[in-house]
């Protein structure tokens, strides 16, 4: 029998830089479907709350973790869309949720060109897709630390960075402070991205026992081949080079996948959206046809 995979979207996009990402869920579950002939179970929950309305954000994200929690606990596959990268709150905290109810942990892949590690007092934008890494460390606003539980989602040592070259230093501080593992871009190179990748991969497999999530931020990849975000930065992981990588995975350790921040208003070429339907189809077949 081949794993189910349970597509969950988060249509938020006004706690980033430019709205838009809200669209995403929507575009990428249809585009799937009439262009890779790939129809996926989904949900999409939107948010219709303000971009500083902590409460709404509050529920919006609990409704997003109960899809995950769910999904989880029936033997399904989660694929997140978001949204802007403030998703992750909501995604990673009912995946995490699911784990501790066994007494497992959740280990993390960060692929960002941003840390998103800002707590509320240290941005001075006050936009929550700058935050979510604090969030699910436990530090922030109480009322998105506390998603379906009040314990921390991650514990710093289950988290790995990857793609991270703009940032501001007490994002940086807190990170150091706790510990968390951090690849700058610049100690990375196409040719060493995945090897590195895959053995950071695999030692977090065996640290939480093969449920590894990964998150992709699509400005973590190089902005030249994938335009379609709010806030591009130079340099970045090559997008083939990131494919190729998710390809050699052992794809029984990966819990859960993420797709944030992908703004179908600036993808004016799509090669952005042709880069993540060949992504999801990757990974579709591979859960599909590759898992025990
Ligand atoms: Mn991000």
């Amino acid at each position: 029998m081949t794993k189910r995979i349970k597509l969950i979207g988060s249509a938020i996009g006004n706690c980033g830089r430019l709205n838009g990402c809200e669209s995403s869920p929507y575009q990428i579950s249809n585009s799937l479907a009439n262009t890779e002939g790939i129809l996926l179970d989904s949900d999409v929950v939107a948010y219709s709350g303000g971009s500083h309305d902590v409460l709404a954000q509050r529920e919006f994200f609990i409704k997003v973790a109960h899809h995950a929690e769910c999904a989880i606990s029936k033997g399904a596959f989660p694929i997140f869309i978001g949204g802007d990268h403030s998703c992750a709150i909501g995604s990673w905290s009912g995946v995490a949720y699911n784990l501790q109810k066994q007494d497992k942990e959740l280990a993390l892949i960060w692929i960002d060109a941003h840390m998103d590690a800002h707590r509320p007092d240290t941005s001075d934008t006050g936009n929550l897709h700058g935050m979510p890494v604090a969030h699910l460390l436990g530090h922030g606003h109480k009322e998105l630390t506390s998603i379906l539980t009040a314990m921390p989602k991650l514990k710093p040592e289950n988290i790995v960075y990857f793609g991270i070259r703009s940032f501001e230093k007490p994002e940086e501080d807190f990170l150091q402070s706790l510990g968390v593992k951090i690849y700058y871009q610049h100690m990375l190179n196409n040719e060493t991205f995945e090897a590195e990748f895959l053995a950071e991969f695999k030692r977090l497999a065996q640290l939480s026992s093969g449920n590894v999530g990964i998150s992709l931020d699509l400005d973590g990849l190089d902005p030249t081949e994938i335009a379609a975000v709010g806030t591009p930065v130079d340099d970045g992981i090559g997008s083939g080079v990131f494919f190729d990588a998710m390809s050699k995975i052992n794809i029984n350790d990966l819990i859960a996948f993420e797709i944030a921040e992908y703004n179908p208003s600036l993808d004016r070429d799509h090669r952005s959206m042709q880069y993540m339907l060949q992504l999801l189809k990757l990974l579709v077949y591979r859960i599909r046809y590759d898992a025990e």
